[in-house]
């Protein structure tokens, strides 16, 4: 078998998707997720000026020497555009194999390790009545853990309020939020640190004395504070048993999270915009997390990340796969058919799709109990409609970004 044809489909129906479809000369077809969230063209570039010339003639069967191949043959290696890229072609062609095969990838991988996967979901409100609505909403939707963000007074603008975007007038917000704006340019948001660690302890207090002690609850402080307000946030955060603290502080500085450590039990996730196991190397060895955040789509694949979480086991921590919006629903199935093979899943997060993207990908998992399951499909289980796709072109579209009330930049 050979790979005999290699598209890079860009569709942009709720929000902008990259998507490699590989098609071999036996008629397998084989997707891979590379959207990077406000970079997209970037890696459609990289695919179809430097990876699909490399691809043609290739056996699909080699995954491991492909990726070898294009990881250490690119000679330059790592950061998010050339691993978004890699990862697109390690998941194709583990749906091409799982075809070739007649099984689901997570057969492949090992097979199931548990009935379903655990997912949370994203309530926020501006105020504390508008979250208790969306907590209620994604209770009654099947959720069984619950991501929490709200406003915090004084602030206009902050990361993973859902309602702004209707504030901001999107015709077709839902209760998940996509925090890439179609537009020119990318939206300035205000933060101030000291408010939000003011505000948020009182938030928790509320969420738990309407909804009791047993919901799991997650929060991401999304890259904020410096490493003593995190060791402070999580120290004043550890009466209300939080699942994790998410990104508490920007990840670069990795010894940060010994100080955070130092101060608190509070778990925490961290990972979402590593690329790959050597950002993870150090603080998996130290301890130093207890959830593994990596993405199929930005770790360079399954295969690495399986790697990077088999390593992460050994001492005990889990995954917990960033599974937002702009994680396609190709990239959605690799995450969930790993995150079922291996022993130490831990939780998935699940943001919901909108209509468009469901009609233009059409998916075979399940949801049910607050458990997703990929299904027993060949391959990853997702069929892309490329004519339904063309209909919706790519839209300039960026992320946020924030400033302090001084005009400094700010970790957004
Ligand atoms: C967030 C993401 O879901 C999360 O944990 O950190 O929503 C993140 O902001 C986006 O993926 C950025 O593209
Ligand atoms: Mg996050």
């Amino acid at each position: 078998m050979r790979i005999d044809k290699a598209e890079v489909v860009v569709t942009s129906p709720d929000r902008n998707f990259v998507t490699l479809r590989l098609t071999t000369d036996e008629g397998h077809v084989g997707l891979g997720d590379a959207t990077l969230n406000g970079r997209e063209l970037a890696v459609v570039a990289y695919l179809k000026e430097h990876v699909v010339p490399l691809l043609l003639g290739r056996d699909p069967a080699a995954i491991e020497d492909t990726w070898q191949y294009l990881y250490r043959g690119a000679y330059w290696r790592r950061g998010p555009v050339t691993m978004a890229a890699i990862a697109a072609v390690d998941m194709a062609l583990w749906d091409i194999k799982g075809k070739a095969a007649g099984m689901p990838v997570y057969q492949l991988l090992g097979g199931a390790s548990r009935k379903g996967l655990l997912a949370y979901g994203h309530a926020s409100g501006k105020t504390t009545d508008e979250l208790f609505d969306s907590v209620r909403s994604h209770l009654e939707q099947g959720y069984r853990a619950i991501r929490i963000q709200t406003g915090v007074p004084g602030l206009k603008a902050i990361y993973g309020i859902a309602s702004q975007g209707a504030d901001a007038g999107d015709a077709d917000v839902r209760y998940d939020h996509e925090p890439a704006r179609r537009g020119a340019l990318p939206m300035e948001e205000d933060w101030d640190t000291r408010a939000y660690l003011r505000h948020l302890p009182g938030v928790f207090e509320a969420v738990r004395n309407e909804f009791g002690p047993e919901l799991p609850l997650l929060h991401d402080g999304h890259h904020r504070m410096t490493p003593i307000q995190a060791a402070k946030l999580g120290k004043e955060l550890e009466p209300y048993d939080l699942f994790w603290l998410e990104d508490c502080t920007p990840a670069e500085n990795q010894e940060a999270l010994r100080l955070v450590r130092q101060h608190t039990t509070t778990p925490l996730a961290i990972g979402e915009i590593f690329n790959t196991v050597w950002d993870f190397k150090d603080i998996i060895r130290e301890q130093l997390i207890d959830y593994v955040r990596g993405a199929v789509t930005h770790m360079g694949g399954i295969t690495p990340l399986k790697k990077t979480l088999d390593y992460a086991a050994m001492y005990q921590i889990k995954s917990g796969m960033h599974g937002p919006t702009d994680i396609s629903p190709v990239g959605m199935a690799a995450a969930m058919h790993l995150g079922l093979a291996i022993h130490n899943f831990g939780i998935q997060e699940y943001m919901q799709h909108g209509s468009r993207t469901n009609e233009v990908f059409q998916q075979s998992f399940t949801w049910a109990d607050g458990m997703l399951h990929p299904g027993d499909e060949p391959g990853l289980g997702v069929t892309l409609d490329v004519d339904e796709a063309g209909k919706y072109p790519y839209a300039q579209a960026y992320l946020p970004y924030n400033r302090l009330h001084d005009g400094t930049m700010h970790d957004w």
